[in-house]
C-alpha cells in the first residue's frame, strides 16, 4: 500500500507510466506542473514527441494558496474523482473523464483536454464560445436531475448522501460565501475606497436574513449531488465542446446552489468587461454575457422539465405540474447563490481574473463595486424575480 507523499515531477510521470492507462507507457518522459487553482498540484504528463497525453491531479495536505497554517482532508481527492466519475454517468459530453483514482496518494489520472481552454481565460479576453452556456445548461440538468430524488430510490439516495458527505469542504464554502463578506473578516480583500459600501453589508438586516436562508438551505437541502464549485475556471471549453472539472466541493446539496455559482460567474465577467476590453467590445461582451445567462437558464429548465416528464420514478414527484413547482423554487435559489458568488468574489478571499486583470485601479474599482451592488440586489431580489427575461432587466437596470 503506497504512503501518502507529495509528488514531484518524475514522480508524476512515474505514475501515469503505470496507472496512466496509456498504450505506450515507456514513450512518456516529461511532467509539467501546469495547477493554478488554490488548492492542488496538477501535472500534464508529455510523451517524447512533446505531446500531451494524460493528467495526474493530486490533493496537496493543505490549501495551496495560502500554506501549511491551512489543513485540509486529503479525502476531497475521493470526492472529486467519484462525484466527476457519478456526472460522467449521465453527461459523459461534458464530464472530464476520471481514468483511475488511489486513496492512499490522493491522486487521480484524467484525460488530458489539451485542445480545450479554461472558459475564464476566453471570457475575460472577449472570445465567444456560442455553445458553451447551452453546453453548460445541459450538463446542469444532467447531473443534477439523475442525482436527486426523481429518480434514485430513496435508499439509493440516501446511501449517496452518505457517501458524499463532504464536511471540510461545505465549510469552506459555508465560511467564504456566507460568513466572511458580512462580517470584519481577516480574510476579506477589497479596495479601501470600497470600505464604506463593504461596511454597508455588514448593518443590512434583509440581506443577512436572506444569506442566512441561502446558507441554511446549503446546509439542509440535500436535493442532488452538486458540483460545488462550477465557476468559468472549472469549465473548460473548445470549438463545440464544454467540460466541467475539477468537482472536490462535490455533495448532495440545493440544485440553486450550482446553476447560481454558473451565472454567478458569467455575471462577474458582465461586471468586469469595462475594465478588460475596449467599450465597443465591451459593450458587445456583455450583451453575449446576458445571452449566456438567459441560455444557461433555459437549457437547464427545458431539460430538467424534459427529464423529470419521461424518467421521474417516485410517484408523487411525477404529479403533473410538481416539477414545475420545483423548478421555481430552484429559480429563487438560483437567484440567491448568483448573488452570494458575486459578493464572496469581490469581498471575500477568493478573487478572479475578471477583476484582477483589470490595469486601471480606479476602473477596477468601479467594477468590483457594480459586482458587489448587483450581488445584494439579487439576493435581495430572488424571491421576486418571474423569469430570466424580468433577471435580466434588473441586471441592465443595476447599470
Ligand atoms: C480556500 S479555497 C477558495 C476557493 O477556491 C476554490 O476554487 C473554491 O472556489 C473555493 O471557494
Ligand atoms: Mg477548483
Amino acid at each position: 500500500m503506497s504512503q501518502y507523499r507529495t509528488f514531484t515531477a518524475a514522480d508524476a510521470v512515474e505514475y501515469a507510466r503505470e496507472f496512466g492507462g496509456v498504450d505506450d507507457p515507456a514513450s512518456l518522459s516529461e511532467a509539467q506542473e501546469i495547477g493554478d487553482g488554490n488548492l492542488n498540484l496538477v501535472f500534464k504528463i508529455f510523451d517524447r514527441q512533446g505531446k500531451s497525453r494524460v493528467i495526474v491531479k493530486q490533493a496537496l495536505p493543505y490549501v495551496r494558496c495560502v500554506g501549511e497554517s491551512w489543513p485540509l482532508t486529503l479525502d476531497r481527492a475521493r470526492l472529486e474523482a467519484e462525484t466527476l466519475t457519478e456526472h460522467y454517468k449521465y453527461c459523459p459530453q461534458h464530464t472530464v473523464k476520471v481514468t483511475h483514482y488511489d486513496p492512499q496518494l490522493a491522486v487521480m489520472v484524467m484525460e488530458d483536454l489539451s485542445s480545450h481552454r479554461i472558459w475564464r481565460g476566453e471570457l475575460v479576453k472577449g472570445a465567444y464560445y456560442p455553445q458553451a452556456a447551452a453546453q453548460l445548461g445541459e450538463y446542469l440538468a444532467q447531473t443534477l436531475f439523475h442525482t436527486s430524488d426523481f429518480v434514485l430510490h430513496p435508499h439509493q439516495k440516501k446511501a449517496e448522501v452518505a457517501r458524499f458527505i463532504n464536511p471540510e469542504m461545505c465549510e469552506i464554502t459555508e465560511d467564504l460565501f456566507f460568513n466572511d463578506p458580512y462580517t470584519d473578516h481577516a480574510r476579506n480583500n477589497y479596495p479601501q475606497a470600497l470600505e464604506p459600501l463593504a461596511a454597508s453589508l455588514r448593518t443590512d438586516d434583509a440581506l443577512k436574513i436572506a444569506v442566512a436562508g441561502l446558507k441554511h438551505r446549503f446546509f439542509a437541502h440535500a436535493e442532488a449531488l452538486l458540483h460545488g464549485d462550477i465557476h468559468s475556471g472549472s469549465v473548460f471549453v473548445a470549438d463545440n465542446s464544454l467540460k466541467a472539472i475539477d468537482a472536490e466541493f462535490g455533495y448532495f446539496g440545493p440544485i440553486g446552489f450550482d446553476v447560481g455559482t454558473a451565472l454567478g460567474n458569467l455575471l462577474i465577467n458582465y461586471c468586469g468587461l469595462p475594465g478588460l476590453l475596449p467599450p465597443r467590445e465591451a459593450a458587445e461582451g456583455r450583451e453575449l454575457r446576458l445571452n449566456d445567462v438567459r441560455e444557461v437558464w433555459n437549457t437547464f429548465a427545458a431539460r430538467f422539465l424534459a427529464l423529470a416528464e419521461a424518467k421521474t420514478s417516485d410517484v408523487a414527484l411525477a404529479y403533473p405540474g410538481y416539477a414545475q413547482a420545483f423548478l421555481r423554487k430552484v429559480w429563487a435559489d438560483t437567484i440567491g447563490y448568483c448573488g452570494t458568488e458575486l459578493i464572496r468574489r469581490t469581498v471575500g478571499m477568493s478573487h478572479v481574473a475578471d477583476m484582477k486583470l483589470i490595469k486601471d485601479e480606479a476602473m477596477r474599482t468601479e467594477c468590483i463595486r457594480s459586482c458587489i451592488t448587483l450581488g445584494r440586489t439579487l439576493i435581495l431580489a430572488a424571491d421576486h424575480v418571474e423569469d430570466v427575461d424580468a433577471l435580466i432587466a434588473r441586471i441592465r437596470q443595476a447599470g
